[in-house]
This record gives C-alpha cells, sequence and structure tokens, in this order.
C-alpha cells in the first residue's frame, strides 16, 4: 500500500519530479518491542522517513512495533541472522553477546541522564558502537531509556530491608539477576511480554522500568508501588544486521547511518515530553510513588557486582573513563 502510495505520487506528480519516486527496492525490516507511538518506535519510523525522501523512495523502513517479531532476546538473534535487518533494544539483552554492553549497563554507573548523554555523545559511546561489528551488528545510533526504578504489586519499597525476598523481574542479563541478589532480592529473568501476567497472577511480585514503559506496558495496573531509586541507566541501541548492511550500497550505508544519527534528537524531545505524560497518566491511576530514598546503600550494595562484572583491563578502563567524565 505503501509502495502504491510513493508511486501513485510520482505519477500524479510527473515530469515536475527531476528525480521520479520508485517504488522501495529495498526495505529494511525494523523491529521493536514497544507498541506504535513509543518515543523509541517513533524515532525510527522519523529515520525510515528521512530514508525513504533521500533515496526517492528507493529505500524504505518497516517497522513492526509491539513485539511483533518477537522478543528482545530471539530478535536480536535473527537481527545476526538478518533475518530481521534493524533492531531497536535495550543494552541489557545485549549484554552476554557485546561485552562492551555491561559496561553501560551496570547499576549507578551514570550520575544521571545528562551523565549518559556527554559519555554516550562522546568517544566512550563511539567506541561502544563499534564493537558491536565483530558480533554481527552495525550499531546506528543511541536511543533514551530514561532510570530504571522497582514497582511491585505488594507494599512501598522505601529501603533496600523492604526488598528483601520479594520476586523482580529483571532484564535477561547476569547483570541484573546479580544486581537483584546483591540488593536482598530473588531475580527473575523474563521477557518483557511476560511481565504483566506474572505479576497479576503473583509469580513474581514486581519489574523495573521508567516511567513511559511502566505506564504503556500497563504494569502499573498491577503493581503500584513504585520507587525512584533509579538504579539502573541503560542507554538503547539501534542496530542493523552486518549481512542487511553488506547488502546495501555505501551511499545507502551513509545514507541510513545519517538518518539514524538525524533521529536521536526527535527522541530525546518525544522521550522528556512522554515520560511526563505516563508519570501523569500513572500518578492519576492511583499509583503510590516513592520518591524519597536514600540510594546510598543500594550503591554501596553494587560492589560485588562491579568485581564479578568488570573482569578484563578494556572494561576496568571504560568504567574509570565514564566516571571520570563530567
Ligand atoms: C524498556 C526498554 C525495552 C526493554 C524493556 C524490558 O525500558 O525500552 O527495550 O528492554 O525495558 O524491560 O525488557
Amino acid at each position: 500500500m505503501k509502495h502504491l502510495t510513493t508511486l501513485s505520487a510520482a505519477l500524479l506528480a510527473g515530469a515536475a519530479l527531476a528525480t521520479p519516486a520508485f517504488a522501495c527496492e529495498i526495505t529494511l525490516k525494523s523491529s521493536d518491542t514497544h507498541p506504535d507511538g513509543y518515543p523509541t518506535v517513533e524515532a525510527v519510523k522519523h529515520m525510515g522517513k528521512l530514508v525513504e525522501e533521500r533515496s526517492a523512495g528507493r529505500l524504505c523502513v518497516e517497522i513492526f512495533h509491539s513485539a511483533q517479531l518477537g522478543e528482545e532476546k530471539d530478535t536480536i538473534e535473527q537481527t545476526k541472522f538478518g533475518v530481521i535487518d534493524m533492531n531497536r533494544v535495550s543494552m541489557g539483552p545485549f549484554n552476554n553477546l557485546v561485552e562492551e554492553t555491561k559496561v553501560v549497563s551496570l547499576p549507578y554507573i551514570f550520575r544521571s541522564v545528562d551523565h549518559m548523554h556527554r559519555v554516550m555523545d562522546g568517544p566512550i559511546g563511539d567506541e561502544i558502537l563499534a564493537a558491536f561489528a565483530p558480533h554481527g551488528y552495525v550499531g546506528l545510533a543511541y536511543y533514551d531509556g530514561g532510570s530504571r526504578s522497582f514497582y511491585n504489586s505488594q507494599k512501598p519499597i522505601r529501603s533496600m530491608a523492604d526488598l528483601a525476598g520479594m520476586k523482580v523481574r529483571v532484564m535477561q542479563s547476569d547483570i541484573f539477576v546479580d544486581m537483584m541478589t546483591a540488593m536482598g532480592a530473588s531475580a527473575t529473568p523474563l521477557p518483557y511480554g511476560e511481565v504483566y501476567s506474572s505479576i497479576q497472577t503473583g509469580v513474581i511480585d514486581g519489574a523495573e522500568n521508567n516511567w513511559p514503559s511502566f505506564e504503556s506496558s500497563g504494569h502499573f495496573e498491577v503493581a503500584k508501588y513504585y520507587t525512584l531509586d533509579e538504579h539502573l541507566i541503560v542507554p538503547e541501541v539501534l542496530v542493523m544486521s552486518q549481512i542487511s548492511w553488506d547488502k546495501l550500497t555505501p551511499e545507502d550505508q551513509a545514507l541510513v547511518r545519517q538518518a539514524a544519527k538525524e533521529s536521536v534528537p526527535v527522541m530525546r524531545d518525544l522521550w522528556t515530553a512522554r515520560e511526563k505524560a505516563s508519570e501523569e497518566k500513572v500518578r492519576a491511576a492511583g499509583a503510590e510513588v516513592i520518591a524519597e530514598i536514600d540510594k546510598t546503600p543500594f550503591i554501596e550494595a553494587m560492589v560485588p557486582v562491579y568485581e564479578k562484572h568488570v573482569t578484563s583491563d578494556k572494561l576496568k578502563d571504560l568504567v574509570t573513563r565514564i566516571q571520570a567524565t563530567e
């Protein structure tokens, strides 16, 4: 339908067009776990629009939102094999594949979202993006994932002691399992799409995420206690399959890279607005938000997590440089 529209538009415009628009010769399939309208989905749509315009309709991006192509961990694998061309995911599920992503998934590694931006927009960010290459992915751009905090169905969490024995879902990465253990809770790694029903049926007590995900997933309907301890600020990444990338001409590769870059400020604006809207919606629905919390004990409890996961000189150096970034 989209192809037909582009073609009809070109035909209607007729001779007036210097470069006639053709139907998409290449359509890049892009995956996202989030629903339509979510900032990451809209940012990739924006990128697709730029790519399509600049290639005169020859190169297109088709986005499959709402986990239509599967849960993140599976789509990451399919992207490696070129079944999926592009993927917008959290860095978390990449941890076991691309070692460097572990560093930016460490609890409290970033002091704030601004700190995360300064690191990811600079040479460290470039270095981590390049680290995807040997694993079959082309890193295109970073998106935002705000800061992640705990929510649960049982009781307000006001200190680490309140987490004791709680079953908390985490993203599928060892770092997050160890993080929960170090905080005294029991970690349950699960795909995102299983969290709602798992809380509802009591398989788990809660999970952790940012405002927009807490809201758009509907998790706030089944877990009303939200504690703003902000233990994780994990950047998100837009990657392309190396297999799909290699099928593009160098000109098209440059076009895709540039469009991805230009989608970042769009994403950040959408994110800021959505965070606010999500918070308002969740609060209006009766969530109990615990904003006053002493983060120091949480930060101190993370020492063994760093010791276990930051082992190579390369990772140690990255951690030191991130911490030294103003
Ligand atoms: C969201 C993130 C997703 C996914 C999800 C999760 O904040 O944007 O990519 O990682 O969290 O918890 O699985």
